[in-house]
C-alpha cells in the first residue's frame, strides 16, 4: 500500500523539481504569538502577501526565542516586534545580519508594569516607582509577603522584571502569568473587590478601552541600559530603568527574505499599522469575543483602501 505521506511526499518533491530554484513557491513561514493582537494580525499580514500572491503557513512559535530562528531561517516574517520585550533580541540578529529590520509600523507602544486607577488612594506617590515600593507590603500574598507581589506576563515575553528589581533594589517578587488571559483575568477579580495589583500591561490593547489605570514610571529608558551594567542608576547591573516610552513596533524579516519573495518583501516594506489598529485587532476577541479568523477577516474589510494601498506598485 502506498502511504498517504509518500504520495504527498512525491508531489511535493515533483513541485520542488519544476519549481528548480524558484523559491518563491514556497510559502512564507509567519510565527503564531500568545497575545491577541499579534494572533489577529499574523492572519491579516497573511492574507495581504497571499492577496499579493504568495503563499503563507503558520507556525506556533516561542515568542522570545522567534529571532534566532528568524536566523536560521526556521521563520519568515515577525511582524510584531516590541520594542520594550524582544528590542534586545531582535537587534542582536540584526547586528548579525541574519535578519532584515523590515519596517516599522506607525504605531508607538509601551510595555510596563501597570496599575488600575483605584490603587493611587491606598498608595499615594504614584505612578512614581519610589512610591510603589513604599507601599510594596500592599502588594504582598502570601506567597510572597513581606515583598509584593508583580504579576508578570510570560517568562517568553522577555520583560527583565527579575532584573529590574535587583538593579532598582525593589521589595517586590515576580510572579509570572502563565497567559495573557490570566493577567486579565486576574485584574478582572483585583477590580472588582478593588485590591491593590500591579501587573504587566501594554499600550496599544484593549485594556485601556475597559479599564482606567496608569503605567509605573521608572527611571527613563536609556540605550544600553538592557545590555551594559555600568549605565544607570546602578552601575553593578543592567535593567535599572523602565521600558522605553514611545517604544517601536516593527517587521523583521529572515535575510533571505527579499530574494525568496520579492514581491512580498515590496508589500512588507509599506506595511504599517497604527496605535488603533493593534487596539482593535485586540478588542474584536478579547471583548467582542470573535474567533480570530473573523476579526481578521473583519479588519481587512474595514480597511480595505489601506491595504490595498500597500499592494500597489506606486502606492
Ligand atoms: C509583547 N507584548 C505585547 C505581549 O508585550
Amino acid at each position: 500500500m502506498i502511504s498517504r505521506e509518500s504520495i504527498v511526499g512525491s508531489v511535493l518533491g515533483l513541485c520542488l523539481a519544476v519549481a528548480g530554484s524558484a523559491n518563491a513557491a514556497e510559502p512564507i513561514r509567519i510565527p503564531l504569538h500568545n497575545w491577541t493582537s499579534q494572533l489577529v494580525g499574523a492572519e491579516i499580514v497573511g492574507q495581504i502577501l497571499e492577496a499579493a500572491g504568495s503563499e503563507v503557513e503558520y507556525v506556533p512559535a516561542d515568542s522570545g526565542a522567534v529571532y534566532e530562528a528568524m536566523c536560521e531561517g526556521d521563520v519568515d516574517l515577525v511582524h510584531e516586534v516590541w520594542q520594550g520585550a524582544f528590542g534586545v533580541a531582535f537587534e542582536k540578529q540584526v547586528a548579525k545580519g541574519c535578519v532584515i529590520d523590515a519596517a516599522t509600523h506607525a504605531a508607538l507602544t509601551r510595555e510596563e508594569w501597570w496599575y488600575p486607577a483605584y490603587v493611587e488612594e491606598a498608595c499615594p506617590g504614584l505612578p512614581d516607582w519610589q512610591a510603589l515600593n513604599k507601599c510594596a507590603e500592599l502588594f504582598a500574598t502570601s506567597e510572597t509577603a513581606p515583598k509584593g507581589r508583580f504579576l508578570g506576563g510570560p517568562a517568553e515575553w522577555l520583560k527583565g522584571d527579575d532584573e529590574r528589581v535587583k538593579g532598582l533594589g525593589m521589595n517586590f517578587a515576580v510572579i509570572n502569568a502563565g497567559s495573557a488571559d490570566a493577567l486579565w483575568a486576574e485584574l478582572a477579580i483585583a477590580s472588582e473587590k478593588n485590591k491593590p495589583i500591579v501587573l504587566f500591561n501594554w499600550t496599544p490593547n484593549f485594556i485601556e478601552a475597559l479599564y482606567e489605570g496608569k503605567f509605573v514610571e521608572f527611571p527613563e529608558y536609556f540605550e544600553g541600559c538592557r545590555e551594559d551594567a555600568s549605565k544607570g542608576v546602578n552601575p553593578e547591573t543592567t535593567h535599572d530603568c523602565g521600558n522605553p516610552k514611545d517604544g517601536y513596533l516593527k517587521i523583521g524579516v529572515w535575510k533571505e527574505f527579499p530574494k525568496n519573495h520579492p514581491a512580498a518583501y515590496k508589500v512588507v516594506q509599506k506595511m504599517s499599522f497604527s496605535n488603533l489598529d493593534i487596539a482593535v485587532m485586540s478588542k474584536l476577541v478579547d471583548v467582542d469575543k470573535m474567533e480570530v479568523k473573523d476579526a481578521a477577516a473583519k479588519w481587512l474589510k474595514d480597511n480595505e483602501s489601506k491595504w490595498q494601498a500597500w499592494l500597489s506598485p506606486s502606492g
